[in-house]
């Protein structure tokens, strides 16, 4: 663990594990500008507003982020708009969090160390936090896209990216058939499918707003992409590893969530879960050859991935 240096909030690390020195350093510039974009708690609606800002400040990983700050400054994208595009996507995982976790779908209590948004303010409110975020996230982006000088891609490509990843070939997508699925048997396709849209879509998502942003060549964003797919799916099963592994002290949110539910864990076992995770690594990382040493971040990226992987339970 000595390569790793926890992202301290003024709570602590953030539930999960810290990111290696070189990633948590771009981590505590997305904690420093988060809340900066959003209402203050003050501002009228103040029950939504206190909200966002406790989904959206509580202390998660910004692993999302990371990866489109990372992408951008590999592209020589301007650091500034990189890491407003990087917090349109941490919005937007705030806000699939408040929604995964309601009654109708986790009914889950614990999130990030904290009680869940609908445990600490009703879901109505948390409801109206969810649909908050997305829709800032959104103008964020568009924002944000207008004063980027590329060549390639205009806002409405990003707002595009991002849409797309969200809807139902996305994470709405991956969630329907997750919540459809708790009651059959499913097997490793179906369970690729689900969570390479649940959790992946939203990777791929924040890699290529960060290839955008730098005006990557086609080619180099389907680099991105690719990457970006394995490792989400990769990130994926070291949550279900986690769930079954760690307690909730080590990740800040209820354990044996899924319980009752197929996962990679429950179809491969805890081993060959860690299998597949690496081998996914190691296809995002061979995918990283065009890029050459670029691409250095991302291998950490994928590093620190793995070291979950491995570390889960031990
Ligand atoms: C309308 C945006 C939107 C979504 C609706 C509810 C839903 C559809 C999708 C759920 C997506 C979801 C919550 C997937 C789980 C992904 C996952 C592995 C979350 C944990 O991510 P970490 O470990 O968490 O990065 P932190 O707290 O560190 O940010």
């Amino acid at each position: 663990m000595s390569d790793l240096e926890f992202n301290l909030t003024p709570e602590g690390p953030p539930p999960g594990g810290g990111l290696p020195a070189s990633l948590g350093r771009l981590a505590r510039q997305v904690d420093g500008r988060l809340a900066q974009l959003i209402a203050s708690p003050q501002e009228r609606p103040r029950q939504v507003h206190r909200a966002t800002h406790y989904a959206l400040t509580s202390p998660g990983k910004r692993l999302r982020p990371v990866l489109t700050m990372v992408v951008g400054e590999m592209f020589g994208a301007p650091a500034g708009p990189v890491l407003d595009l990087g917090c349109a996507v941490e919005m937007v995982h705030a806000c699939s969090l408040i929604l995964d976790d309601l009654p109708a779908m986790d009914d889950a209590h614990l999130r990030r160390g904290r009680r869940t948004v609908h445990r600490e303010f009703g879901e109505d409110v948390a409801l109206l936090a969810a649909f908050a975020l997305l829709n800032r996230s959104f103008s964020l982006v568009v924002e944000t896209a207008q004063g980027l000088k590329s060549r390639r891609y205009g806002s409405d490509d990003l707002v595009h990216h991002l849409s797309a990843a969200i809807g139902s070939d996305g994470l709405i997508g991956g969630q329907a058939l997750d919540l459809e699925g708790r009651s059959e048997r499913l097997d490793l396709e179906r369970l690729e499918y689900i969570h390479s849209h649940k959790t992946g879509a939203l990777f791929i998502a924040a890699g290529e707003l960060g290839a955008m942003a730098g005006d990557a060549k086609r080619r180099d964003l389907e680099v991105v992409t690719r990457f970006a797919k394995n490792l989400g799916l990769a990130f994926q099963i070291c949550d279900d590893l986690l769930d079954v592994l760690a307690t909730p002290q080590e990740t800040g949110k209820d354990s044996g969530q899924d319980e009752g539910k197929q996962t990679f864990v429950t179809l491969l076992g805890v081993e060959g879960a860690r299998t597949l995770a690496a081998e996914l690594l190691g296809f995002a990382v061979d995918s990283l050859a065009p890029l050459g040493r670029k691409a250095e971040a991302l291998r950490d990226i994928a590093g620190f991935v793995r070291s979950v992987a491995r570390q889960a339970g031990a």
